[in-house]
């Protein structure tokens, strides 16, 4: 039989033992967040830049289409839509758009004043498709 002083020390190094392996497991959880966070947050290349910039009403024209991401994309798809004309697709130059890069610069067509919208998708290098549709005005 056990004293209830033995008792009470079983009791009281399991609690502690139970802590300490608390405290390491959310240490190790963590470390493995913090060591596979990065490339979560990376394995999509999300967009980091576009112009026209996302609703701001321009006074003049902007002299073209910018699309930049994280990293190495390929677009797939980009439109210029005129939403005042039911959405009426404007005619693009995608010469320079069938090689894998981090940055497109497409000109801008001559356009009239109005709201328009970029529609866009790329494939990510992971092979996930990402897209956006961001709107802009011309006064
Ligand atoms: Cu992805």
């Amino acid at each position: 039989m056990l004293s209830l002083n033995q008792k009470k020390h079983i009791y009281i190094t399991s609690v502690n033992l139970i802590n300490f392996s608390g405290k390491n497991m959310i240490k190790i959880i963590l470390s493995f967040f913090f060591i596979i966070s990065p490339t979560l947050s990376y394995s999509h290349s999300q967009l980091t830049e576009i112009l026209p910039r996302e609703n701001v009403v321009y006074s003049k024209t902007p002299p073209e289409i910018k699309l930049k991401f994280r990293s190495e994309v390929k677009l797939v798809k980009i439109d210029l839509n005129n939403i005042n004309e039911k959405n009426q697709k404007l005619k693009l130059n995608l010469d320079s758009l069938n090689k894998r890069s981090k940055e497109f610069v497409i000109p801008m067509p001559k356009i009239s004043s109005g709201k328009y919208n970029i529609l866009w998708r790329a494939l990510s290098p992971d092979g996930h498709i990402i897209k956006g549709k961001s709107e802009f005005e011309v006064k």
